[in-house]
């Protein structure tokens, strides 16, 4: 079985792998450690990653990157729209509200939603690990933001249903990077927790995280975010600066032409590279717009104090970090920096200044959250055995539930999940209820969200269920904060202490009983009169013979989630079988430019051998016939048979087979026989 990591980024996706003597990232079909997030729907093939960056240009407005910015989004979030103003694309607000890309593909317009195209992404990542595997894949673990909703938690976990994998965890990229740090790291001494900063600027965002170290363990104290500040942002600045000037010096604008767009932002990103090693640099595009050839120019000096704004905003999430995790600068004895978009000087510059010290580079930046996404997958996966090492993570939102009583105020502040509570993790709740209720899961703290987020999680409906007339139950609820940080209520048992036994034979259910905490206090607050902490255990795990009786004392009651968005599972299978369509497609046309490429060869081949190899074995007459259908067959390649059907293809190339064969063989047999003579010489 395999074990693999995915660092899913908004420009580049890593994979690594756990081999037997350690993690290898894979390369893609460019021989590349980095492979593009970008979807491409060319004429008659969807072109993913590399292939689709490289046909970007040409197909703009059926090209999509950075699809990670729109998973489990409104349409109406104004952020989102900020985001599809960058994207060239048709877009509409879908029934559930979600976002709705139209395509031209294949001569008809095709509606995809970001999950389904993020499940392109992923299903280029299994294929691609698969060939280099040469095994199918399922299970693997994927990095996620630490600010991640639970919708876009949920919206991933249908994205990798529709690929084909299975995510045996979610794990937050700064959590995957620690790992990475600590799990090989041996030198934490007994003296006492060791606190590290990590901070990962990628392409769109920024996540700070502090873990605390010890020897064999490793712990999450605090995740903070900017969610909208990235390497891409310092783009901006440039390609602002240079529209504005383009426009004064040469009169254009570039911003009322998509191409001159998407041509400027590539150059500006490669400016901006350009500026992390030099002090200053040129930026030429020939033919920009209105067969306008532009120059410009830009000092280091300058580009930094334009990005002033989006440097000070570094400083937040990296207070707020700190200050969540309950420590001065003082205490962190070192600053990982990660990520692509961390390489820009100026970023070393504010850290120095922010943690008194030089941030440290010990990680390799582009590549340590797929490896610890990696070795994450080689710890929870059960054939592979891997050095005892405990992680603990946390999550970053407070959850909150309430019933159609009210809200259920757990301890003073009203939380069942506060922030920072390390998960996975389940609690049991007691009710008394006589009759079906409902049960709200929200984000208590908006505050705590990223701008514009809705706080609904899920509205559940725990019954129906019968109590006699008058009487009331006590009905436990599990609520679980899952290993992927996704909220949900997994049970509801109903406690009858008086109930005939008869009664309950064939509604047991084995697991219903597990995770049970007795006794349970009477009292009765707010429609719920217990809720018990539980660090998570596998529901199969404490399944024992003993509490059978107890057991036959409990029913369970049906619990229907609701989730705020997400997919039904008729909606991943009809997704699913769309995409299969799709890389059928994609198939037929590779299979189609092999069977052209392999034509066009032969009668390059042939018309070489006719002449030479197999010169003295074909009559003149047969070197006429087959001479003149190689001829033919070449200009039909570049005629009538540019773009014609895998068979077409291979029935020319039978056609010519049948009268170059007899010559082949006749080539053959003549070897054959030279070297049989000449092996009896021998004896
Ligand atoms: P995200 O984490 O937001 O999902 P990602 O993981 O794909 O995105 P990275 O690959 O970590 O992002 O970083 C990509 C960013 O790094 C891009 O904005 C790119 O321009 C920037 N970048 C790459 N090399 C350099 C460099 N030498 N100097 C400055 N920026 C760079
Ligand atoms: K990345
Ligand atoms: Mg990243």
């Amino acid at each position: 079985m395999s074990v693999v990591g995915f660092d899913i980024g908004n420009e580049n996706c890593v994979i690594a792998v756990v081999r037997q003597r350690g993690i290898d990232v894979l390369l893609n079909y460019e021989s590349k450690r980095e492979t593009p997030a970008v979807v491409c729907f060319s004429e008659k093939q969807r072109l993913l990653g590399s292939a689709g960056a490289a046909s970007a240009m040409m197909h703009i407005k059926s090209t999509i990157s950075q699809i990670k910015r729109l998973i489990g989004r409104k349409f109406a979030d104004p952020d989102v729209d900020k985001e599809l103003k960058m994207l060239p694309l048709e877009t509409s607000e879908g029934p559930d509200g979600g976002i709705l890309i139209h395509l031209k593909y294949l001569g008809e317009i095709h509606v995809f939603t970001p999950v389904q195209i993020l499940s392109m992404v992923f299903a280029h990542l299994k294929t691609m690990t698969e060939k280099d595997l040469e095994m199918p894949i399922s299970d693997c673990v994927i990095g996620i933001p630490s600010y991640f909703t639970d919708l876009q938690r949920r919206a991933y976990l249908d994205a990798a249903k529709i690929a084909g994998l299975k995510p045996l965890r979610f794990i937050h990229d700064c959590t995957a990077t620690a790992l990475s740090y600590g799990m090989y790291k041996t030198d934490f001494s007994s003296t006492g927790p060791v606190y590290v900063a990590f901070i990962d600027i990628g392409h769109c965002d920024t996540q700070v995280s502090i873990a605390s170290f010890e020897f064999g363990k490793m712990k999450i104290l605090s995740h903070a975010s900017d969610r909208s500040l990235g390497g891409r942002d310092f783009d901006e600045v440039l390609f602002s600066h240079f529209a504005a000037k383009f426009k004064e010096e040469y009169n254009i604008d570039v911003y009322s032409n998509t191409k001159a767009c998407f041509r400027l932002r590539a150059a500006c990103e490669k400016l901006k590279k350009v500026l992390s090693a030099n002090l200053e640099a040129p930026l030429n595009i020939e033919c920009l717009m209105d067969e306008k050839d532009v120059k410009g120019f830009i000092s280091r000096e300058e580009f930094e104090n334009l990005a002033s704004g989006l440097l000070e905003r570094l400083s937040i999430p990296c207070h707020r970090a700190l200050t969540d995790a309950k420590l001065t600068v003082e205490k962190i004895s070192s600053v990982e920096l990660v990520g692509s978009g961390s390489r820009i000087p100026a970023i070393s510059t504010l850290l120095i200044s922010l943690f008194k010290r030089e941030p440290s580079r010990q990680l390799n930046a582009s590549e340590c959250v797929a490896r610890g996404c990696a070795l994450q997958c080689a710890m929870l996966s059960p054939v592979y055995r891997v050095r005892e090492y405990e992680v603990e993570d946390v999550i970053p939102f407070s959850v909150g539930l309430s019933s159609d009583e009210g809200p259920i105020a757990v301890r003073s502040n009203g939380v069942l999940f506060p922030r920072g509570q390390p998960f996975p993790s389940v609690k049991v709740i007691t009710f008394q209820r006589s009759n079906l209720f409902h049960l709200e899961a929200f984000y208590v703290n908006p505050d705590e969200l990223p701008p514009g987020t809705s706080p609904k999680i899920s509205c559940v409906t725990i019954g129906p269920f019968h109590v006699s007339h008058g009487s009331k139950s006590r009905v436990k609820i599990r609520v679980s904060l899952d290993i992927h940080g996704i909220v949900s209520i997994e049970s509801a048992t109903m406690i009858k202490d008086d109930m005939d036994d008869s009664v309950m034979v064939g509604e047991y259910n084995s697991n219903s009983g597990s995770m049970d905490i007795d006794p349970i206090p009477e009292t009765v607050a707010n429609g719920f009169n217990d809720i018990t902490n539980k660090k998570f255990e596998s529901p199969c795990s404490s399944a024992d013979g003993t509490r059978k009786n107890k057991a036959n004392r409990r029913l369970d009651v049906p619990v229907n989630e609701n989730i705020y968005g997400g997919m039904t599972k008729a909606e991943i299978s009809e997704a699913r079988d769309k995409e299969l369509q799709l890389a059928q497609q994609d198939r037929i046309i590779e299979q189609t430019k092999e069977k052209k490429n392999s034509l066009e060869s032969y009668v390059y081949d042939m018309r070489n051998k006719l002449f030479h190899t197999y010169r003295s074995f074909a009559s003149e007459q047969e070197r006429d016939d087959i001479s003149r259908s190689l001829q033919e067959t070449e200009e039909w390649l570049y005629e009538d048979g540019v773009d014609e059907t895998e068979h077409a293809y291979s029935s020319k190339l039978e056609d010519l087979k049948k009268l170059v064969d007899p010559i082949e063989n006749r080539f053959k047999d003549e070897k054959e026989r030279v070297q049989a003579k000449d092996d009896l010489s021998k004896c």
